[in-house]
C-alpha cells in the first residue's frame, strides 16, 4: 500500500566543534596552523621557496598574529604550478579534482583526498542546517555539476545532512520547473541570479513560484544583496539563506548564514582562519569590522593546504552569532578585481542591484557597460522594466535610478530601460560588467 507518510523529526545534531566558545576554537587554530605551515613547507616546493625567500620558517608562528609574516598566496600560484604543482600528495591519494573555469588564463586546479572531502561534506552540512534545511527534506540542487566545485560539493552537503538529494545541475529552466512541481523539493540549492530566472520562467508559464513546496533557498557563488534576498523570499515565499565559498580554499561550504538571523555567514574557524587585508596595502591586517580582502589558511586540508590565499573579496569580519563561537562575514560587496573605477570613482555591480531594487518599477536583471568614446570613461545601465511597469513609469523610474547613482556611488551614468527578458541570463554565476573600453 502506497500511504503517504507523516513527517517525522529526524535527529539533526550539531557538529561538537559548532558550538566551541572562541577560546576553545582559536586554540584548535594555533595548534593546526603550526601542523598546517609545517605540512605546506615540507610537502609542497612553492611554499618552502617562497619562506625561505621571505626568511620565515613555520617555527616562528608562536601565536595566531604571527600569520602575518607569512607571505600571501595568489591565483597566479596556482596557475603557475599548473595543473598540480601545489598538491601536498601523492596523485594516488587524491580523490577527486575540481578546477574554477578560467575565464581569463589557464584553469586553477584543485584536489581533495578522501579526508577533504569528508570534511566538506559536514562543513557543507553544517551550512545547510543552520540555513534551516532539515534532515529527510527534499533538495533540490541546481548548481552546475562537473569541474565546478557548485555542484558536487552542494549535493555531497545535501547527502552528509541526510536529505534526499535531486541531482538536477544548472541549465534547463522548464525541465528545473517540472521538477520543482513534480517532486516537491523543500529547498533548493543554485545562485540567487538562477533562482530569480526560474521564478521568471514560472510566472511567464503561469505558475505561481509562491505556491511551491519550496521552504528554503541556499544561494551563493556570486555577490548578492539584502534587496535581493527580500526580492526572492516574496516571489517565492520561502528564506533564502547565504552560502559562500571558493574552490582554492574547498569550495561552497567555507562559510554559511543562519536563517535565524539572516546576519552574513558564519565561517567555519575550526577549519579555515580568515583575516582581512588592506586591498591596496596588503602589510596591513585589519581588524574585525574593518572592510578590506578576505585572505583564508586551510587548518585541516591534506592534498591542497593553502596559506594566506587572497581571495580578493571584499567584506569584513563581524563577531559570531548564530554559532557564537565563529566570526561571521559581512555580505560581500564585490571583489576588488571587479571593482569599476569610473572617473576615479570606485563602483561595485552590488551598489547598482542595491538601488535599483529600491525603486518601484526596476528589475533585478541589469548589465553595466563601460565605454570610452572620447576621453572619458561612460558608464550605461542596462535594465529591463518589471513586466506590471508601463513604459511611461519606466521613463520614470530611470531618471531616479540615475539621480540615485549619483547621489550614493557619486557618479552620472546613462541608463537604458530595456524590455522584459531581453537581457542575458545565467544558470551560474551571471556576468554583470561587460568593459568595453580596450576594445
Ligand atoms: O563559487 C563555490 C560556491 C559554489 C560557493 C556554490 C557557494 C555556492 P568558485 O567558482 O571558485 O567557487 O568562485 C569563488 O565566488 O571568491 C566569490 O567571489 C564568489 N562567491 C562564492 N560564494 C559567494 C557568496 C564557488 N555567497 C568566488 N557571496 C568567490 C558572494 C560569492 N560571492
Amino acid at each position: 500500500m502506497n500511504q503517504p507518510s507523516a513527517r517525522i523529526e529526524l535527529p539533526n545534531p550539531l557538529d561538537p566543534e559548532e558550538t566551541m566558545s572562541r577560546d576553545q576554537i582559536e586554540s584548535i587554530q594555533l595548534t593546526r596552523l603550526q601542523d598546517t605551515l609545517a605540512y605546506a613547507y615540507d610537502r609542497v616546493p612553492l611554499y618552502k621557496e617562497k619562506y625561505d625567500t621571505a626568511g620565515v620558517h613555520p617555527s616562528d608562528l608562536k601565536e595566531l598574529a604571527d600569520l602575518a609574516k607569512f607571505p600571501f598566496t595568489e591565483k597566479e600560484d596556482l596557475r603557475k604550478t599548473y595543473p598540480f604543482g601545489m598538491f601536498a600528495v601523492p596523485q594516488h591519494e587524491v580523490a577527486r579534482i575540481h578546477a574554477s573555469s578560467g575565464t581569463t588564463g589557464r584553469a586553477t586546479v584543485v584536489g581533495y583526498t578522501q579526508q577533504d572531502l569528508d570534511d566538506w561534506a559536514k562543513l557543507g552540512a553544517r551550512c545547510l542546517r543552520i540555513a534551516g534545511v532539515k534532515p529527510g527534506w527534499k533538495v533540490h540542487n541546481a548548481y552546475g555539476y562537473g569541474l565546478f566545485t557548485g555542484g558536487l560539493g552542494a549535493h555531497a552537503a545535501a547527502e552528509r545532512l541526510g536529505t534526499t538529494v535531486i541531482p538536477m545541475s544548472g541549465g534547463q529552466t522548464e525541465k528545473q520547473i517540472t521538477l520543482i512541481q513534480d517532486f516537491e523539493p523543500d529547498a533548493i540549492l543554485c545562485t540567487p541570479t538562477y533562482l530569480l530566472t526560474i521564478g521568471d520562467a514560472m510566472k511567464r508559464a503561469g505558475l505561481d513560484p509562491r505556491k511551491t513546496s519550496l521552504k528554503t533557498a541556499v544561494l551563493g557563488a556570486e555577490p548578492w544583496t539584502q534587496e535581493m534576498r527580500h526580492e526572492l523570499e516574496v516571489m517565492f515565499n520561502i528564506d533564502a539563506c547565504d552560502i559562500y565559498g571558493l574552490s582554492e580554499v574547498m569550495g561552497p561550504g567555507v562559510a554559511g548564514e543562519s536563517n535565524q538571523t539572516k546576519d552574513g555567514s558564519h565561517i567555519w574557524e575550526d577549519h579555515f582562519r580568515p583575516e582581512i587585508i588592506d586591498a591596496f596595502d596588503p602589510t596591513k591586517v585589519l581588524g574585525d569590522g574593518e572592510h578590506g580582502e578576505l585572505v583564508f589558511t586551510s587548518l585541516t586540508k591534506q592534498a591542497l593546504p593553502i596559506i594566506r590565499y587572497r581571495t580578493h573579496d571584499l567584506t569584513r569580519l563581524l563577531p559570531g552569532s548564530a554559532r557564537p563561537g565563529h566570526r561571521r562575514m559581512g555580505r560581500i560587496t564585490g571583489r576588488s578585481d571587479d571593482m569599476i573605477i569610473l572617473r576615479g570613482v570606485n563602483l561595485f555591480p552590488s551598489q547598482i542591484e542595491e538601488i535599483a531594487l529600491r525603486i518601484d518599477g526596476l528589475s533585478p536583471h541589469f548589465q553595466l557597460e563601460i565605454t570610452r568614446p572620447g576621453r572619458m570613461d561612460q558608464l550605461a545601465v542596462r535594465i529591463e522594466r518589471r513586466e506590471e511597469c508601463s513604459t511611461e513609469r519606466a521613463q520614470a523610474a530611470a531618471k531616479e535610478l540615475a539621480a540615485q547613482i549619483k547621489i550614493h556611488v557619486g557618479s552620472s551614468c546613462a541608463i537604458d530601460i530595456v524590455e522584459p527578458g531581453t537581457l542575458a541570463r545565467s544558470s551560474g554565476k551571471l556576468r554583470r560588467i561587460y568593459d568595453l573600453r580596450n576594445k
